[in-house]
């Protein structure tokens, strides 16, 4: 993961910066303003190198492209990544405020062509506080005009696209289905006891002690973290991290369908075709996850109410039958499926039948 190879990218922007005091590396990437300007989140972690935190911001940033074209959202897309010097619980608030001061510097030199919002390890009081260098920002608290979390729409959205995905596989209702959820935090603690009130026995990880205790109190199965991918059951949710399925966990894990939050749950299109020759169904997570998007895009640029966010991320369960359905005629995997999609809408064709 060299910085070189990392700089060969077919996005249409790279901002870097260093900060010594802090010892903290910024980034931001735009991959694509083809529909509107460039939107995503801002996910701040300790990475490895600094090619790392390019790679990572440059498949965030992709993911988002296909997210607002495939959701026909007027944005495009991009992701920032604040690779800190530490893991965030070690960084003091003095520092993180320094880092999320130069954070919106660098954002409001982009003047609009990047809008950021709330990822891993950042939230609506961060926003709140990028906010008072930079007016490019979803998501600040209610208390102070934005729309606050997008976890709970986030979690509909993800409900509706395990729902759809079990029914397409031939799983019917979740209802008795063994459902296992990776990460139990904003969204995917939603994501359990939403799938739990339809019906579905619960089995969950995490890698912090204090979620996996309070899951455990409300009557669901812990498994450790490191035996998820070992793990029999119905349908997979991984709202964790993404990255979590490559090939060789593809060929080998224990699950009929597989539905969940994290961005870019398959490391390469290869994973997604030995998932499909073992009859595993993914949905992918540029269409599952984009409950998030509606709401802060729906919110604060479309000027949706609360109503309208709901009704659209209900609609995720209809666009992945569409991508199914695609899948099947074609023979090819769901992922490329939902590219073929995506793709369209952002094809310079659709721009000229939109303009007739
Ligand atoms: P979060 O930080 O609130 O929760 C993540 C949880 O995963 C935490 O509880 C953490 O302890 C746990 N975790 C981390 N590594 C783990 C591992 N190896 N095994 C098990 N658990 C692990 O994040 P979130 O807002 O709930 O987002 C979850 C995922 O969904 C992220 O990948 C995020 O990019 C994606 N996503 C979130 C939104 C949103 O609206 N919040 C929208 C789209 C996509
Ligand atoms: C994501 O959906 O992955 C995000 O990063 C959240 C988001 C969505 C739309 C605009 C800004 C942030």
């Amino acid at each position: 993961m060299s910085i070189d190879d990392e700089l060969r990218w077919d996005g249409e922007l790279t901002v870097t910066r260093h900060d010594r005091e802090t010892d903290t590396t910024f980034v931001i990437r735009i991959d694509s303003t083809r529909l509107g300007p460039a939107s995503g989140g801002t996910r701040a972690a300790h990475y490895p190198s600094i090619g790392h935190a390019l790679a990572d911001a440059g498949k965030l940033a992709g993911a988002m492209t296909l997210k607002m074209a495939v959701s026909d959202l007027p944005m495009g897309g991009g992701k920032s990544v604040i690779a800190l010097p530490a893991p965030r619980n070690r960084i003091d608030s003095a520092t993180w405020t320094r880092i999320l001061d130069i954070h919106a510097e660098n954002i409001d030199k982009l003047e609009g062509n990047y809008w950021t919002g709330p990822d891993v390890n950042t939230n609506s009081s961060d926003m709140d506080q990028l906010s008072r260098i930079t007016k490019y920002v979803f998501g600040r608290s209610v208390d102070n005009g934005g729309a606050g979390s997008s976890a709970h729409a986030t979690a509909l959205g993800v409900f509706e696209a395990m729902k759809a995905t079990a029914r397409r596989r031939g799983l019917g209702t979740l209802d008795g289905r063994t459902v296992l959820v990776q990460g139990l935090g904003a969204v995917g603690g939603d994501v359990v006891r939403l799938a739990a009130q339809a019906g579905a026995r619960l089995l969950v990880a995490d890698t912090d002690p204090q979620r996996l205790e309070a899951a455990s109190l409300a009557g669901h199965t812990v498994v450790p973290a490191g035996e998820v991918l070992r793990t029999p059951c119905d349908l997979f949710a991984p709202c964790a991290m993404g990255g979590i399925i490559d090939s060789a966990a593809a060929a080998s894990i224990p699950t009929l369908a597989v539905a969940g939050a994290a961005n870019n749950i398959l490391t390469d299109a290869a994973a997604g075709a030995v998932l499909r020759s073992r009859g595993v169904l993914c949905a992918p997570d540029f269409v599952a996850n984009a409950g998030g998007a509606f709401h802060l895009v729906g919110r604060e640029v479309l000027g949706w109410n609360e109503d309208d966010v709901v009704e659209r991320t209900l609609g995720i369960g209809r666009t992945l039958d569409e991508v199914y359905s695609l899948s099947e005629e074609r023979g090819i995997t769901t992922e490329a499926a939902a590219l073929l999609l995506a793709r369209a809408r952002l094809s310079p064709a659709s721009a000229t039948a939109a303009a007739t």
